[in-house]
Order: C-alpha cells, then sequence, then structure tokens
C-alpha cells in the first residue's frame, strides 16, 4: 500500500469536493487566522486555492510540493519563475467562468451607461416626485462601438455579446491577430492609442503581467472620448487607479464600471464618493453554478496531477517534462 499524498486547501471548499480530496488524499484545511507559510511547512505535495499571494516567502517549507491548483484563470499570485525553478506544476480553471465574466462585463457596462446605481439609491431616497430631468438621463450602449483590450476567450465572449446582442462594432487589442475572430464579429484590429481614442466603451480584459501593469494611466486615460466608458474586469493593477480617479472626477471620460481594484480587498477608496462609478467586489466568477464548475475543475486538475497523470489545464507544462 503506498503512502497517501498531503493536500492542503486554502479556501473553504464544498463539503462533498472535500470528501472526495479526503479519499485519496491526507487533507488539511488552512485554518482562519492560521500562519499560510507555516500550514504549507512540511511534506505537502499539493495545494488547492485562490486569491492569496504564493511565492517563496509562503513556499519555502514546502519541500515536496508537486502542483499548486488555483481556483482562478489568472495566475499573477504565483510566483511563475520560482515555481518552474522548483518544477512545482501550476493549474488553473479556465473556459468555466468564461461565459459569467462576461455577463459581469456587460453587467458594468449597461449599469454604468444606465446610471442604475445612482438612480436606483436616487429613487430609494424618496426624490422621485416628478418627471426625470435631462440630467439623469443615461447613455446608449446598442450600435456603439465596443473596445476589447485583451481578446482571449472572455474578450471575446465580450465581443459576442456587443456585435449580436447589442449590433456593436468591435475594435481589439492583443498580442496577435485574431483572423478568426475579425471574421466571426468583423472585430477590427487596432494599436492601443488607437483603440483608446474610438471606443465608446472600453473592457479591459487582459492578464496582469510586468507588462501590463498600469499599462491605462493618465496619457492613455486622456486619450479616450470624455463620453467613454471603461470597464475593468481583469486585474486591479493594470490601470492607474490614482489616474482614474483624476480623470472620473475631472469628466476625462464618462464612467467606470469595476470588478477589481490596485487593492483588495477595498473598504474605502475615493472611488466611492464617484456617482459615475459602479464598483463591484471582484465577482467576475461568483456565481453558484461557475464557482462550482471551477472548484470542481481545480480538483480535477489536483487528483490528476498527484497520481501523475496529465491536468486538464496547466499554466507550467514545461516542469513535467523534466
Ligand atoms: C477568481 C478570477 O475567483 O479566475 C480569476 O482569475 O479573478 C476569479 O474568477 C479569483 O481570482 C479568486 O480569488
Amino acid at each position: 500500500m503506498s503512502m497517501k499524498k498531503n493536500v492542503v486547501i486554502l479556501n473553504r471548499l464544498a463539503q462533498d469536493l472535500v470528501e472526495r480530496l479526503a479519499n485519496n488524499f491526507n487533507v488539511t484545511q488552512l485554518q482562519p487566522g492560521a500562519d499560510l507559510a507555516q500550514t504549507l511547512t512540511g511534506p505537502v505535495h499539493g495545494v488547492i486555492g485562490a486569491g492569496r499571494q504564493l511565492g517563496p516567502a509562503e513556499l519555502a517549507g514546502a519541500s515536496e510540493l508537486e502542483v499548486i491548483s488555483t481556483i482562478s484563470v489568472g495566475y499573477d499570485n504565483y510566483d511563475l519563475d520560482y515555481l518552474n525553478e522548483r518544477g512545482v506544476l501550476l493549474t488553473n480553471t479556465p473556459d468555466v467562468l468564461t461565459e459569467t465574466t462576461a455577463d459581469l462585463a456587460f453587467t458594468l457596462m449597461l449599469t454604468a451607461a444606465r446610471r442604475i446605481v445612482e438612480l436606483d439609491n436616487w429613487l430609494r431616497a424618496g426624490n422621485w416626485r416628478a418627471g426625470l430631468g435631462s440630467d439623469y438621463f443615461g447613455c446608449d450602449v446598442h450600435g456603439k462601438t465596443l473596445g476589447i483590450l485583451g481578446l482571449g476567450n472572455i474578450g471575446a465572449a465580450i465581443a459576442r455579446r456587443g456585435r449580436f446582442g447589442f449590433g456593436m462594432q468591435v475594435l481589439y487589442t492583443a498580442n496577435s491577430r485574431k483572423p478568426d475572430l475579425e471574421q466571426e464579429l468583423g472585430a477590427q484590429y487596432r494599436e492601443l492609442d488607437a483603440l483608446l481614442a474610438e471606443s465608446d466603451f472600453l473592457c479591459v480584459v487582459v492578464p496582469l503581467s510586468e507588462r501590463t501593469r498600469k499599462l491605462i494611466g493618465q496619457r492613455e486615460l486622456g486619450l479616450m472620448k470624455s463620453s467613454a466608458i471603461l470597464v475593468n474586469i481583469a486585474r486591479g493593477q493594470i490601470i492607474d487607479e490614482a489616474a482614474l480617479v483624476e480623470a472620473l472626477q475631472q469628466g476625462q471620460i464618462r464612467a467606470a464600471g469595476l470588478d477589481v481594484f490596485e487593492r483588495e480587498p477595498l473598504s474605502e477608496s475615493p472611488l466611492f464618493a464617484l456617482n459615475n462609478v459602479v464598483a463591484v467586489p471582484h465577482i467576475g466568477s461568483a456565481t453558484h453554478e461557475t464557482r462550482r464548475a471551477m472548484a470542481e475543475l481545480a480538483v480535477c486538475n489536483l487528483e490528476l496531477a498527484l497520481q501523475g497523470d496529465t491536468p486538464l489545464h496547466m499554466v507550467n507544462p514545461q516542469v513535467r517534462e523534466r
């Protein structure tokens, strides 16, 4: 009989998934308030979870570590160079969250354009005594120009909604041209500056990397239309938040819909004082169905990796070739 491998669960996981893991592995749940590095010290073979930075400081003591299974598509929380050096596999959960995240991007576009939150608050405050003046009108979404910054899977799902649901013209920028999507969506490629200048709605959907950190700053915001609406469902650090606050305060752009922020969790921000901001607490994938699918996929990835099989989605498959 072979020894069971050890798995640490960093987040709350559905009970049936914990039990499924416990069938094959010795499972430890990170306790609230417990020290992460200490919990990961010793013969830990697999880690599953999300929303935490994992690098040398946290992982140095996990000398047997084989795999980290993140319950997310993004992997900017992980020190990939370090994992590669150590030969630790990182798996993630793309695809299952694509449509849900695109739904949220559209929610933010529509909510910001039609001033839903502002007017909901206005209504509840008892202000609706006469007809609504044009001061409270929003702007159209249908028929406008939709700019996608990062035409990957999620970007394409947003673009489809815009093209086929709202008759929008789609522009995009990406690392490479996407002839198939250009064909399907009539999407046109633009360099970043042209994308900024032409978009009525700009959706930020690029992964966070050293290349995209603060990609949108004062200069870039200055290139946007004063009527434009900026939506960020990617990572907060892609936008210089102080510059964004200033642009929104000064009416340099019309509004912003934000799912992500430079620092998370966020309990205080100058953004909260602005009527032309719709802000939600990183809920891109936060539906019951999608979070379940992500957790199942992450469990699956972890099991496959620890059994020596090929996980469904690997960020750094090259570590297995050694
Ligand atoms: C995750 C996300 O839920 O998948 C991603 O990259 O941003 C979200 O879907 C989040 O990272 C978990 O903390």
